[in-house]
């Protein structure tokens, strides 16, 4: 059969993401004996109606997939929904054609009766797709029941009916992005072409997908040869500038990592890597050694918090000392490392949260040393069904039984005195460049400008660990926090409330004003 498939997801920013997912089922496809064609939307003009006809009128597609990979930016303070345009899309093919349109991705895994309602497509397939797919288009061809299919959805009078995925062994599969993909645009915006050592994640965090209809909590492990040798045959046929191990976390298990890396240093090339979704347990001095050796300069590490109370709520699996361990270990290195927090999740309160930014202003700063941080800290835990902090935010009135889990869904402690957290955070960035917030995201819209500068200066990727120097310059000219909106905290409460939310958060707010550092370290 002629089977079309479009990728979505149009962020072409800085962090523009290759659509591997759409690529790996594109080779089942075609490995199952399909003609295959994939339609990257990611830096089309504006103008997709256009493409959009042209292309399905040229291909003339008997089944056309659709990846939908973010339904939106995970935002509190600068929501961006990505779902209007992903509509127009689905409205406009139908208009063109009415072959059964299937999709998948993880925006539609995440809550797929709702994507699928949402989209009115025919079929929605969720996790893996690889093996749902090729099965679906022989079922549709053949005119057979697709109800047994495993990981396939479709709408019943009115209904959800869905089977279960089952996840296969993850071995033998590759998505060679470079030939289904123009990888040249992602390039120039510093982007990378992605690779995966694995699936599944075996954390238990109290928020996370990852490890539910995303891929499962039991790791299913690629063998290292393999990986490596998608990688050398990318970098021959395609030259990318940097991979990037786009697993949920690269270095669990850390065994399974070091034979990567160890097999990577078996070959006689050199490559450049970097990874998101670093855990920091057991990120020493020896392994970072081995990660540098390998080709990696840079990483994003995910602990969420820095404050032991709220590592263990987040059930993130390690304690602040560990955290501490691996920035030091880091501190040692010429690594450009990028940190993530999450504020306010379950038992969030002021003090937990001056631990967070504590631990950037005291062990993440620049300080002479050839390691570059940037330290990000977002307001708000998204709520996603399935996870433990959906529970929660049931019981304790941030989301209802009726909640549409597609609308920003947030959770923030009732613990937590907004404006003071505002304050905090907005006091910490004001005496660390390496602190980054959640509404710098607004900047994101000029970095198509800013790495054309960085390449014209020669400067060398990743080009987010430029954040740092740029907010130095902000800071030193004073234009900082120029795009800092005028009131977060009623922002954040504004945003509780559209989601039905009428707690403690909206009542009265206390004293404003600073509080002080737990150990008084930056307290000027
Ligand atoms: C790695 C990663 C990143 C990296 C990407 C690096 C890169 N070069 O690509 C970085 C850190 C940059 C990043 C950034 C962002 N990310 Co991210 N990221 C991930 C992560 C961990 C893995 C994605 C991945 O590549 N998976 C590997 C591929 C093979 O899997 P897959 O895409 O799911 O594909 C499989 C199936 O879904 C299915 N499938 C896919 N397409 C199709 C199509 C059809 C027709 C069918 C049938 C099946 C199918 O089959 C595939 C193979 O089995 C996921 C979480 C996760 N564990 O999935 C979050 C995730 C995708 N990210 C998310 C978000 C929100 C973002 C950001 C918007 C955050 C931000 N504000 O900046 C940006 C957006 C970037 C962009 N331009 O799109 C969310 C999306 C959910 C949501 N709420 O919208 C996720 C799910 C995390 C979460 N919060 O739960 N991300």
């Amino acid at each position: 059969m002629r089977i079309l498939l479009i990728n979505t997801n149009r962020k072409g920013d800085l962090l523009a993401a290759p659509p591997i997912g759409l690529c790996y089922v594109a080779g089942a496809a075609e490995a199952a004996g399909h003609e295959v064609k994939v339609l990257d939307l990611c830096f089309s003009p504006n103008n997709l109606k256009k493409l959009l006809s042209k292309t399905i009128l040229s291909f003339g597609p008997q089944i056309i997939g659709l990846s939908i990979r973010n339904v939106d930016n995970v935002n509190m303070l600068c929501p961006v929904s990505y779902l209007p345009e992903i509509v127009n899309i689905t409205k406009h093919i139908r208009n063109i054609t009415r072959v059964p349109l299937v999709v998948g991705g993880s925006g539609a895994s995440l809550m797929p009766a709702n994507v699928i309602k949402l989209l009115d497509a025919d079929f929605i397939v969720v996790a893996d797709g690889e093996e749902s797919f090729v099965s679906l288009i022989k079922a549709i061809e053949s005119g057979e029941s697709t109800d047994e299919i495993p990981g396939v959805g479709r709408m019943v009078g009115g209904k959800f009916h869905f089977t279960e995925p089952r996840l296969a062994e993850f071995n033998g599969r590759r998505p060679d992005l470079g030939r289904w993909v123009d990888t040249k645009p992602y390039q120039k915006i510093g982007s990378s072409y992605n690779i995966q050592t694995k699936r599944g994640c075996r954390q238990r965090c109290i928020y996370c997908t990852y490890n539910q209809s995303l891929e499962g909590n039991s790791l299913r492990l690629r063998p290292p040869v393999e990986v490596v040798d998608e990688i050398e045959e990318a970098l021959f046929k395609y030259h990318p500038k940097t991979f990037e191990f786009v697993d949920s976390v690269f270095n669990d298990p850390r065994e399974h990592s070091i034979a990567i890396l160890e097999e990577i240093l078996r070959r006689p090339w050199k490559a450049n890597f970097t990874a998101m979704g670093m855990h920091p347990r057991q990120l020493d001095s020896e392994y970072l050694a081995l990660m540098w050796r390998a080709g990696f300069q840079s990483f994003m590490i995910t602990p969420e918090s820095a404050s032991d109370a709220m590592l263990r709520s987040y059930k993130k699996g390690f304690n602040r000392d560990e955290v501490i361990h691996a920035a030091e270990a880091i501190n040692r290195t010429s690594f450009a490392a990028w940190w993530f927090f999450m504020i306010g999740g379950p038992g969030e309160t002021n003090e937990t949260l001056q631990e967070s930014l504590d631990f950037a202003l005291k062990y993440l700063r620049k300080q002479g040393r050839p390691v570059t941080h940037v330290a990000h800290y977002f307001f708000g835990v998204r709520i996603y069904p399935g996870t433990a902090l959906w529970d929660i935010a049931l019981r304790e009135g941030f989301v209802s039984n009726v909640a549409d889990p597609l609308d920003n869904l947030w959770y923030l402690s009732e613990d937590l005195d907004l404006d003071r957290a505002v304050d905090q955070m907005t006091r910490a960035a004001s005496l660390c460049p390496e602190v980054y917030l959640g509404f710098d995201e607004r900047v994101l819209v000029f970095s198509r400008v800013a790495v054309f500068v960085f390449k014209c200066l020669g400067f060398p990727g990743p080009y987010w660990r430029y954040f740092r120097v740029m907010n130095s310059f902000g800071l030193s000219t004073g234009i900082r926090f120029m795009y800092r909106p005028p009131d977060m905290a009623a922002m954040l409460k504004a945003s509780l409330k559209r989601q039905g939310y009428t707690g403690r958060l909206l009542g009265e707010t206390a004293t404003r004003g600073l509080t002080s550092a737990p150990d008084g370290a930056f307290r000027e």
